[in-house]
């Protein structure tokens, strides 16, 4: 839930007050059952609340269904939807913005039963129906040419992505993976003592990837890989639309696993990692673990890997060691 409150907020939303309801089971029709509805509503009225967010993604039916009771005043969204909405609003390049847009359409298509007002949007109006087709039906239409317009655009900004991977031939890549805000930003920024790469205490402030060169004093040189969407429960939509990114952690020599030994669920976060690099086919890639921002972690973890702090500059020296190691075992 404080995580949800983070991303309420990095999208713009000012959160007001939770709610927790521990049931069996979801209620199918409205997710927390009448009752519980009854009781947002009004805690909702009471704090002047113009929208609720939902921590479990939420279904077509249950969101129309809460769409209806919730009334014209309180709007209803879930996790997902604020996901995909601060993915939108950070999208820079013109690769990011597909990725994102891709990602909204897919995700408005599943829920399409649910979603059919929003749908105006996307351009339906008077005339440009075809024969025999109900509404419903043109948006579908509508929706799948657009996606498949932009999947055909992907695929060659992943084509051009692999012939530049290519020219890089024989430069090793380390690709920084981790939960979001573990501070592979931060992490990358200081091993390279750049300024570029966006940090900023809020999930998702990196959407498209920065490669950075970093050169070991051996000589050796290697290509430093920032990346993004690392979240327990990424909405699949995402993890899809952003592949063509990520091919950059599947094909890196090795992944550095920023782990945030400050936060009390860091546990979680590296299974949640793990679990996404699994899907990603990159569950076997050779892994060094760090342990971040140990200038503020109440006890330093005796696991395996490297201490440091990006803040400080701690266990820099140590880190950058390890990693040329690492490579020349190449
Ligand atoms: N105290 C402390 N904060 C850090 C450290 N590394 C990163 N941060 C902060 O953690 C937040 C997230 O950092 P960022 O690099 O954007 O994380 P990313 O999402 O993994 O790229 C920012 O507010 C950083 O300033 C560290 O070693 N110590
Ligand atoms: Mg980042």
């Amino acid at each position: 839930m404080d995580e949800l409150d983070a991303l309420a907020r990095a999208s713009g939303i000012e959160p007001v007050g939770r709610m927790v309801q521990r049931r069996p089971a979801v209620d199918p029709a409205t997710l927390i059952g009448s009752g519980k509805v009854a009781d947002v509503i009004e805690a909702a009225t009471q704090s002047k609340a113009e929208l609720v967010v939902t921590l479990n993604a939420l279904r077509p039916r249950q969101r129309t269904n809460l769409e209806k009771a919730l009334g014209d005043v309180i709007a209803i969204t879930d996790r997902t939807v604020v996901i995909l909405d601060i993915f939108a609003q950070h999208a820079r390049t013109n690769e990011g913005k597909l990725q994102v847009e891709l990602a909204q359409l897919r995700h408005r298509a599943a829920n399409l039963i649910g979603a059919r007002d929003s749908l105006s949007r996307l351009g339906g109006g008077v005339g440009t129906r075809g024969p025999g087709e109900s509404k419903l039906e043109t948006d579908r239409r509508k929706i799948r040419l657009r996606i498949s317009h932009l999947e055909g655009q992907l695929k060659e900004v992943s084509l051009r992505r692999r012939e530049q991977r290519r020219s890089r031939e024989g430069t090793p890549v380390i690709a920084l993976v981790g939960y979001t805000n573990a501070g592979k930003s931060s992490l990358l920024n200081a091993l390279t003592s750049g300024r570029d790469a966006f940090v900023a205490d809020q999930p998702f402030a990196t959407l498209d990837p920065t490669l950075r060169k970093l050169r070991f004093d051996d000589g050796d040189e290697v290509v430093l890989a920032d990346t993004v969407g690392f979240i327990s429960d990424l909405p699949k939509e995402l993890l899809n639309a952003f592949r063509a990114t990520l091919e950059e952690v599947t094909s890196a020599t090795l992944l550095l696993h920023v782990i945030d030994a400050s936060n009390p669920f860091w546990e979680r976060q590296r299974e949640s990692v793990e679990a996404i690099l699994e899907q990603l086919g990159a569950g076997e890639r050779p892994t060094v673990v760090v342990w971040n921002k140990t200038d503020i972690a109440e006890a330093v973890h005796p696991h395996e890997g490297i201490a440091v702090s990006a803040k400080t500059g701690k266990g820099l020296r140590e880190l950058k060691a390890a990693l040329a190691r690492e490579i020349a075992r190449k």
